[in-house]
């Protein structure tokens, strides 16, 4: 837009007598019939513009009204159901949604749950329920709902309706462990055949919907499903729009042009504490956001009541009111009576306040929003599922706590309230017209209040189910069906790595590189991998893989790329099989979600390959990992430039010395620390026949990969060995056979091998000690399975007791134990107190902060050294008498060890 001066940007004024007369013109229609009709006219004029094809950027703001027109409501998407039934079925619905938490609480004092959040969506979703998505028991897929967590005891409520569940899972809402119970919130995990997207971390939902609506174009055009028919649907809080999740990936969403993408935004005004946005307008801002993101923004503001009132707007005097209302008048509006809106929303302009000198107050306090409005919900939902090349955002206004009175509706503590007294409970069932279905003696004090569902061959019923039936059975449902099986890789593809590098340094990125190359020729499985790289492939060298899979790009490749003549270019394309996410873990992660739980959403296991800055995985997009795990994703996270000295130079915010423990915290992330090309592969080869295999599991696997080159030795042929890679420790190299020299054992995990085999050398040749190696690729799983054990011992105290596989292995070596590892010392400690009773244990790692240095001044810094190692051995073996003390303060002069240097981990 211009300035004061009226320049247009650059532009150039051609005639600026005309321009002149235009702008008089509009002066004087301002002037005469006011600005309301001048901004009408521009409005107008700027839609005619966009019609007869001028190019004139989009508005992203338009005003507080619905976007839908009455008349198009009317001639395009008049309602096609029955709205006194619907309004029954959603009446009995909030019933048994607000009862079930009700009794949830009233049983188990203090389990929570929520009234308010479904209170205020019923509408949004029952629309959805009763005339939009798709089932899957027709045999397809059915459309994907990401419903909001708070809502979920609305649509137990539906499933209760429906006889999916019966009243004892109702009432056990929020108590799980017994059985029967229903979980909180939506969790495939805990409830795997019910729900099928995890939410209630805010601002994952969102994220996730924007890349599962992506991921079905990528299968589509990779030619693996037709997705053509399905669509995702996102059910986003107003608040929630504050995560930077949420919003973060919306311009994708519009870049990529996803019209299988709906969210529907609950703009009830309140969050958990007050209003989103008191001294301003969500709707607004979100409209803003979304329309400049190159969304479909569809505004449901106003219910059918407020048609007449706009139509009779001449001179757009209310519309102005409502534009400048700010949202915490309005969620004043919703506490106060009639009389307060006819003074003090339309008071203040007599104008105004004629125009509702024909409404009672009472109706004045009922004119409804129109994210209530079925009508209007129905209308913008046909428009958003017939929008083609954008996807729609319907901005639906709601009121809090909707329908459960007076006490509950709109007040700052709505979110929160999760018990109604046996008054509010009557008041809401004449709310809901139940007089007939709920006995008013049924809600007398000291009584359980009932639930409530219409029987068989009643009309509600009957409409109920047929709709159901109609758009292919009911939902949410999880099903895992698989329809395209996919054919696990020739094992021959491993060989490679384990027949080691022969005489070349390598490293384990290098080698997954490969391997990665190796599985995506093969002509079974390799089309069902998904190498995910968030704009980190050069420095991970895995550039060379552009060319040969094609980065994914919808719209193909539209330019000739400036390294074109380079035999590995930067190749797009419509089926490109590499998901290049540019810079955002978080939509990487997404992505990931979605490939990695496809084997249930489409019936077409797919292999996904998250391949991130170790630094910025668990620790940037820990919990969308964790909400992966709660959806049952199968797939591989690879920390690439992992370790805190492995990776040299980058310093403190680069060097990730602790995804290894962050990982020990998801339960069924399998987490390893390869030190080698073979282990690497055998994790792998592991992982893809336990996740895709006969008897797939719904585990993850997270795999370190580190940059630092030596040579990748062969895979020993000592028997078993493959199992003591997948369980966590095998013995890599026995002690020299020397029985002069005193024992010990040094565990390695990842690249601390190098100063581990080093170490062992020196205490052969200078401080006799024969030192055996062993590699520790998953403390995790050891830690695991030694918890297992000694509780099956505590709960079975008169059976023989078992012994866990980590004791039992370490049995089997000799002389005080030292584990090295480039994490923090709580890897290896996971398994300190199996360590077998007559042996020490002592643990090196690298906690503290990176520094940037070479990876020798950090490995003396971090004291993981050789020399660190060699101390540490002589000093266990010195407190067991075997050598002497003195040994160790030579040893600690001989590698200029410095006694007095500052804690790693010092602040
Ligand atoms: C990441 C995250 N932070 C905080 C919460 C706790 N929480 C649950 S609901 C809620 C308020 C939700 O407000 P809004 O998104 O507007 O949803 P509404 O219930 O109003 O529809 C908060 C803060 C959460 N679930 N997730
Ligand atoms: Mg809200």
């Amino acid at each position: 837009m211009g300035i004061d001066d009226g320049f247009v940007g650059q532009l150039y004024d051609a005639d600026p007598d005309e321009t002149r007369e235009w702008l008089d013109s509009l002066d004087a229609v301002a002037s005469e019939h006011g600005p309301g009709r001048a901004e009408y006219l521009i409005q107008r004029l700027l839609a005619h513009g966009g019609d007869i094809g001028l190019q004139i950027p989009h508005l992203v703001q338009t005003p507080y009204v619905n976007t839908i027109p009455l008349a198009d409501e009317q001639a395009r998407y008049w309602f096609p159901g029955d709205l006194d039934l619907e309004r029954r079925i959603r009446a009995f619905i909030r019933w048994n949604a607000a009862v079930m938490v009700v009794k949830a609480n009233h049983v188990a004092e203090g389990i929570g749950g929520h009234l308010a959040t479904f209170a205020s969506s019923a509408s949004l979703y029952d629309v959805g329920f009763n005339h939009f998505w798709r089932g899957k028991d027709d045999g397809n897929n059915g459309d994907s709902v990401y419903i909001q967590g708070h809502a979920a005891p609305g649509i137990y409520a539906r499933a209760y309706l429906e006889g999916r569940l019966d009243e004892i899972e109702l009432d056990n809402f929020r108590r799980e462990i017994g059985g029967n119970g229903l979980s909180s919130y939506p969790h495939p995990r805990l409830m795997p055949d019910f729900w099928e997207f995890p939410t209630v971390s805010m601002g994952l939902g969102p994220i996730n919907s924007i890349y599962q609506a992506r991921f079905n174009r990528y299968l589509h055009h990779r030619r693996l499903e037709d997705t053509s028919e399905l669509r995702v649907w996102a059910f986003v809080g107003d608040g929630e729009c504050d995560e930077p999740e949420t919003l973060g990936s919306i311009a994708l969403a519009g870049r990529e042009r996803l019209d299988n993408l709906t969210w529907v935004i609950n703009c009830n005004l309140q969050r958990l504490d007050g209003p989103v946005r008191g001294n301003g307008k969500i709707i607004q801002e979100l409209e803003g956001v979304f329309r400049g993101a190159g969304w479909n923004v569809i505004k449901v503001v106003w219910g059918s009541a407020w048609d007449e009132l706009i139509e009779n707007d001449h001179d757009g005097l209310l519309v102005r009111k409502m534009n400048e209302t700010v949202d915490g008048e309005f969620q004043r509006f919703t506490v106060e009576d009639g009389a307060y809106i006819r003074e003090h929303f339309f008071g203040p302009d007599p104008r105004l306040r004629k125009m509702v000198d024909h409404l009672s107050d009472e109706e004045l306090r009922w004119l409804p929003r129109g994210g209530h409005d079925y009508r209007k919900l129905y209308a913008a939902y046909k428009a958003a599922t017939e929008q083609r090349g954008a996807p729609t955002v319907i901005l639906a206004k709601t009121i809090k706590g909707w329908t459960l009175g007076a006490d509950v509706e709109g007040r700052n503590a709505t979110h929160q309230i999760k018990k109604l007294s046996n008054k509010q409970l009557r008041d809401l069932r004449l709310r809901l017209h139940l007089e007939e279905e709920i006995p008013e003696e049924s809600l007398a004090d000291g009584q359980e209040p009932p639930y409530y569902r219409p029987a068989e061959g009643t009309p509600a019923h009957e409409y109920l189910m047929a709709r159901r039936q109609a758009l292919g059975g009911s939902m949410p449902k999880r099903v895992v069906r698989t329809t395209s099986p996919l054919t696990l890789p020739d094992d021959s593809v491993f060989d490679e790595f384990r027949s080691g590098s022969g005489k070349k340094a390598a490293s384990t990125t290098t080698a997954f590189t490969r391997m990665l190359r190796a599985f995506s020729r093969d002509p079974g499985f390799g089309r069902r991998v998904v190498p995910i790289i968030p704009d980190e492939a050069r420095t991970f060298g895995m550039d060379s893989l552009f060319k040969e899979f094609g980065i994914y790009a919808s719209e193909g490749q539209k330019y000739e790329p400036v390294d074109h003549k380079l035999l590995l270019s930067y190749h797009e394309s419509i089926d490109g099989q590499l998901l290049e996410e540019g810079i955002t873990e978080a939509g990487s992660m997404a992505s990931w979600t979605a490939a990695a739980t496809s084997y249930a959403t489409h019936g077409v296991p797919m292999v996904p390959f998250f391949i991130f800055y170790s630094m910025f995985g668990f620790q940037r997009v820990g919990d969308l990992i964790w909400a992966a795990a709660d959806a049952r994703a199968r797939g591989f996270l690879l920390g690439a430039t992992a370790g805190r000295t492995t990776l040299m130079g980058e310093g403190l915010q680069h060097q990730d010395g602790h995804s290894l423990v962050l990982a020990s915290t998801v339960p069924v992330c399998e987490a390893y620390d390869p030190a080698f090309a073979y282990e690497t592969a055998e994790v792998i080869r592991h992982g893809i026949e336990r996740m895709y295999g006969p008897e797939p599991e719904d585990v993850f696997y997270y795999l370190t990969l580190h940059n630092e080159n030596y040579v990748m030795p062969a895979l020993p042929d000592t028997p078993g060995i493959v199992d003591g890679i997948i369980e966590g420790l095998y013995r890599w190299q026995p002690a020299p056979k020397d029985k002069a020299l005193a024992k010990a054992t040094l565990l390695f995990s990842g690249p601390a091998q190098g100063a581990v085999r080093e170490a062992a050398s020196e205490l052969a040749a200078r401080w006799g000690v024969a030192a055996e190696l062993w590699s520790a690729t998953s403390y995790k799983r050891l830690r695991e399975e030694a918890l297992a054990v000694e509780r099956g011992n505590r709960l079975h105290p008169q059976q023989k007791p078992r012994t866990p596989r980590v004791t039992t292995l370490l049995e089997s070596s000799a002389g005080p134990i030292v584990a090295t590892t480039d994490f923090l010392r709580a890897v290896p400690d996971q398994i300190a107190r199996w360590i077998p009773a007559d042996r020490s244990y002592t643990s090196l790692g690298t906690d503290g902060f990176g520094r940037s240095d070479t990876r020798e001044a950090l490995r003396r810094f971090f004291e993981v050294d050789a020399g660190h190692i060699v101390v540490a051995t002589l000093h266990a073996l010195a407190e067991e008498g075997q050598v002497k003390r003195s040994r160790v303060a030579e040893a600690i002069a001989a590698y200029g060890v410095d006694p007095e240097a500052a804690l790693p981990w010092a602040p």
